[in-house]
């Protein structure tokens, strides 16, 4: 059997299901090392009913969130990242922004979708969401259970990835989106249980030959100890014309005369509310690099 080409669009512990040329395969990996992500491009091989992946090809990117002892790989070959957040149930700025800040050291571009657009706290809610469409991140509001259009012309082109809490309307989205997906969706309870999320796997979906989107099971945390200060400095997308321009080069950018970034909060032109997550983001990869 020769070897061909496919795409992951879901990834189970050591089960995989590839798009190829004539429909959906199960797959197995050759091999206890080769680790597949859903949304990598992989060559396999038929056997039997399903077939075996054998090689994974260059990723161009790989979105993975970290605490101090593991690493979990979300997608690969994602070329966009979609937050996507509601005004019920409530939802975390801190975690958007730690989304977001991911992406960038991934080099992803990234869009922000206000969904539930019909509730009434929405307006709110879309002024949290200043802070971020203040320094450039495109914002879509909409409702997923009336009209999603205002969203597809951000999806042309790009392999997007919907992330967010739980209860946001991710697997809404898809279901609107895809007629035919049936994903499942569920009110989002917090008395019931607030670890509960509805969706428990990842999964691409195909929407036209150079797009597809892919749902992912609501996050509660997303830790970014991968990231050493470096990185999460440069991830603050509005702190890069300032880095590297500070008196001192070993600046952290606590209280150090002539530091650029905190004359750029002086001056309003940086919001402290995000010079103060990078501290705090720096002071916890900090601590956790001592601790290793
Ligand atoms: N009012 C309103 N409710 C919505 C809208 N979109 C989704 N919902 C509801 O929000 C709830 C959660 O939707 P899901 O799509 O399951 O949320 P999810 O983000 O996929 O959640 P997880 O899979 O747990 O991460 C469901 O009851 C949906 O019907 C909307 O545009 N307006
Ligand atoms: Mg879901
Ligand atoms: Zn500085």
């Amino acid at each position: 059997m020769t070897v061909q080409h496919g795409r992951v669009v879901a990834a189970f512990s050591r089960r995989f299901i590839v798009e190829t040329e004539n429909g959906d395969l199960p797959c197995q990996v050759k091999g206890r090392h080769l680790r597949v992500v859903c949304g990598d491009r992989v060559e396999f091989r038929h056997d039997g009913d399903g077939g075996v992946i054998e090689t994974v090809l260059p990723r161009t990117s790989l979105l993975y969130r970290s605490d101090a002892f593991k690493t979990k790989a979300i997608a690969a070959n994602v070329t966009q990242l979609a937050v996507v957040v509601a005004a019920r149930p409530s939802f975390s700025m801190e975690l958007v922004q730690r989304c977001l800040l991911a992406a960038e050291d991934q080099n992803i571009a990234s869009l922000l979708i206000l969904n539930k657009a019909d509730l009434p706290e929405t307006p709110a809610a879309r002024e949290r969401l200043n802070l971020l469409t203040r320094i450039g991140y495109p914002l879509v509001m909409l409702s997923a259970l009336s009209d999603i259009t205002p969203l597809r012309p951000a999806l042309h082109g790009h392999t997007t990835l919907l992330i967010g809490q739980s209860g946001m309307g991710k697997s809404t989205l898809i279901n609107a989106l895809f007629p035919g997906a049936d994903v499942v969706t569920a009110e989002y309870s917090e008395a019931l249980d607030s670890g509960r999320h509805t969706t428990t796997h990842t999964r691409l979906h195909r929407l036209d030959a150079d797009s597809a989107v892919i749902d992912s099971p609501g996050l509660q945390e997303f830790a970014l100890q991968h990231l050493n200060a470096h990185a999460l400095a440069h991830a603050f997308v509005e702190f890069r014309p300032y880095l590297g321009q500070c008196r001192f080069r070993d600046c952290q950018h606590e209280h150090e005369p002539g530091c650029r970034l905190i004359e750029a909060v002086t001056a309003g032109d940086v919001s402290l509310a995000r010079l103060q997550l990078f501290q705090t983001l720096r002071r916890l990869q900090h601590n956790a690099s001592q601790r290793l």
